[in-house]
């Protein structure tokens, strides 16, 4: 089965019908995929090689240089983290610059939405804030994080957000980042043939790395974009292909940065552009969104989902999108070529990120408004073109909460007028909560689209484990009605049905985009401080899973969550299962360097129960009631 959704399900068949190639039909034509590349154990780090290692047979125990398979996966892997903490982390420049430029005026489109948060992190920063205006503290917050990109010494300014015990097991381990980019380099050039050969040694550079993404520029973005486009608050939308309409210009935004997305969304109000849409034959203009800067939007505006990341090429499909416009990160390169089967335009927008046969509008933040109207002119003039004969919109979609961040939800714990993580703490302590468990990550066609999510939730909520959920994750939950306060009658247990009615909340909370995963971060460190179940990260009942991963973020992510200390499950294995002694280190040996571990396993009922199991371990420890004991 290709995917439990049933809209993505309809327009496959349509897709099968017409011919139309997508990532399901790729991977069946890359079978058999290469072993070695499963396993970890090839390299290409230099030309002597490309060297793989024989993990059965009688062949090469070693590279040509020497390396080991253990050497050739934490390699392999020490780089991965690099490319995802460098995605990351560029986002977070990216919104820093967008930031500056703004406070200095610079901008067409922008504002200073949550000055309160602004202020808060300033002093934070060590800025004084007394007789500035808000334009001068941001310009130097936005300068302060700049800085943390390319510090060389010390420790990241964000990583003192950690619980004290964390941050000396980092300091004791040598893994306390220094600079964001600094510790990226560092494994570029550690990775290089006949530097770091000792794999323990690698992979905590590249848990540094991680570290410097997940404390420093994952958490840059969400602040910085939390400053400027307004802390995210609950609220509800739709999500699915159904959000896609027949009577309006499909617009469908798909990347990661919201500077682009946020900028759009007012463009797509411009009354001049609606009465064009109208000339046109259009009822309106439909903003819909895939993937991350799909929950950028959805969580500060409510603009509605299309689909995550293997619905990107199943909206366009439908026949029904004018114009989908992508900046960064998990676009596939297919786009451009399946647009030439419908009318759809593909515009990119970054000169970070071409496509082939997508036409480059390019944006920069001094014009912004008017390059976003630009777009949806673009879309607005296309709705001509719409082929109706080859249109077909499943009719699916789902109503779902989202706009959760660590500020809001607390607030809505502790009642309007006190904000406090308390009840939250003593859910937990009394029992009614098992514990917490963060779901996140992307889709990958090797799993039942939607399904490891989907399962994993349910599994967990119906065990009194509140489920936190950012990315392709929380879409997929969402489509399935998880993200909605009344699922919490059909499928929590009883303890997690209690706090959602006491609460309004949906048993499954929506925190935002792939970088805001640092909010679960401040939200574990809020928790401890709340007090009464320990005093490090690793002390408390939570647990981390990717149930359908794919990208090298998705490998970054991975390493800095459990090196803040908490255990994590993949669907997908890591490419190191070749080299024994390193998926040693990282299964088991890593819970004694930094008080957690991976674990992999593929079957998300049997993933939910690690997680169970391991929520039971850590309540045991806290000496707190443990179910059947
Ligand atoms: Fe082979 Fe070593 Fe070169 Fe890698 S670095 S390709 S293992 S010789
Ligand atoms: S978009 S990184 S597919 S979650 Fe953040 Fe989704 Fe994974 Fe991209």
């Amino acid at each position: 089965m290709k995917t439990i959704d049933k809209a993505s399900e309809q327009v496959l068949k349509k897709a099968e019908k017409e011919k139309i190639e997508t990532a399901w039909d790729r991977l069946e034509s890359m079978q058999p995929e290469c072993g070695f590349g499963q396993l970890g154990i090839c390299c290409r780090n230099c030309v002597m090689g490309p060297c793989r290692i024989d993990p059965f047979g009688e062949g090469a125990k070693t590279g040509i240089c020497g390396a080991t398979a253990d050497i050739i996966a934490a390699r392999g892997i020490a780089r991965m983290i690099a490319a995802g903490a460098a995605a990351h982390s560029d986002h977070g420049r990216d919104v820093a610059h967008t930031l500056l430029m703004t406070a200095e005026g610079k901008t067409k489109g922008y504002e200073i939405k949550d000055e309160q948060k602004l202020k808060a992190l300033a002093e934070e920063l060590g800025i004084k804030i007394e007789g500035k205006d808000k334009n001068k503290i941001a310009a130097e917050v936005a300068e302060k994080c700049f800085a943390e990109f390319g510090q060389q010494h010390g420790e990241l300014q964000f990583t003192h957000r950690a619980p004290k015990k964390r941050q000396e097991i980092w300091r004791k381990l040598g893994i306390m980042p220094r600079g964001i980019d600094r510790e990226i380099v560092e494994i570029m050039h550690r990775t290089h043939i006949g530097v770091d050969n000792d794999p323990e040694n690698i992979i905590r550079q590249g848990m540094r790395a991680a570290l410097g993404d997940g404390w420093g520029g994952s958490m840059i973005a969400t602040d910085l974009s939390d400053v400027l486009f307004g802390t995210p608050k609950p609220l509800r939308s739709m999500v699915n292909l159904g959000v896609l309409k027949e009577d309006e210009v499909n617009i469908v935004v798909h990347g990661h940065e919201p500077t682009l997305s946020d900028v759009i969304v007012s463009a797509a109000q411009d009354p001049e552009l609606l009465e064009l849409a109208r000339k046109n034959g259009a009822k309106g203009i439909n903003l819909a969104g895939i993937c991350c800067t799909a929950n950028e939007i959805l969580m500060r505006h409510g603009i509605p989902i299309a689909g995550n990341f293997l619905q990107q090429e199943l909206a366009i499909a439908t026949g029904a999108v004018e114009l989908m416009l992508v900046d960064v990160q998990c676009v596939m390169p297919a786009l451009g070529s399946l647009c030439r089967c419908f009318h759809t335009k593909l515009v990119s927008t970054s000169p970070k990120a071409k496509f082939p046969f997508a036409e480059h509008v390019e944006f920069n933040e001094e014009d912004a408004l008017n390059i976003a109207k630009k777009i949806v002119r673009m879309a607005v003039e296309n709705y001509k073109s719409r082929n109706k004969s080859k249109t077909d919109i499943p009719k699916d979609k789902m109503d779902l909460v989202a706009g959760i961040s660590a500020e809001s939800v607390f607030n809505i714990l502790g009642g309007k007028y006190r904000a406090t993580y308390r009840p939250l703490n003593d859910a937990i302590i009394s029992g009614r909560l098992r514990g917490a468990a963060g779901v996140v990550g992307c889709n990958n066609p090797k799993v039942t689209h939607d399904w490891g999510h989907v399962e994993m939730a349910k599994e967990l909520i119906k065990n009194d484990v509140l489920v936190v959920v950012t990315g392709c994750s929380a879409i997929a939950d969402a489509k399935a009605g998880l993200l909605t306060p009344e699922s919490a009658l059909m499928y929590a247990g009883k303890g997690l049905q209690e706090i959602c009615e006491a609460t309004g909340l949906p048993p499954v909370l929506h925190m935002g985009s792939c970088v805001d995963i640092s909010r679960i971060l401040i939200t574990l460190c809020n928790v401890l401080n709340e007090g009464g179940l320990g005093e490090d990260i690793s002390d408390l009942p939570v647990a981390g899973a990717a149930p359908e991963w794919m990208s090298e973020k998705a490998v970054s992510i991975g390493f800095y969550v459990v090196a803040s200390g908490v255990f994590t499950v993949l669907g997908e294995p890591l490419p190191i299962q070749g080299a024994k002694e390193f998926t040693e280190l990282v299964c088991n040996h890593l819970k004694d360097m930094v008080g957690a571990n991976f674990a992999f396993e593929s079957d998300p009922v049997k993933a939910a129960h690690l997680i169970i199991d391991h929520l039971n371990k850590k309540r045991e420890a806290l000496k707190l009631k443990v179910w059947g004991r």
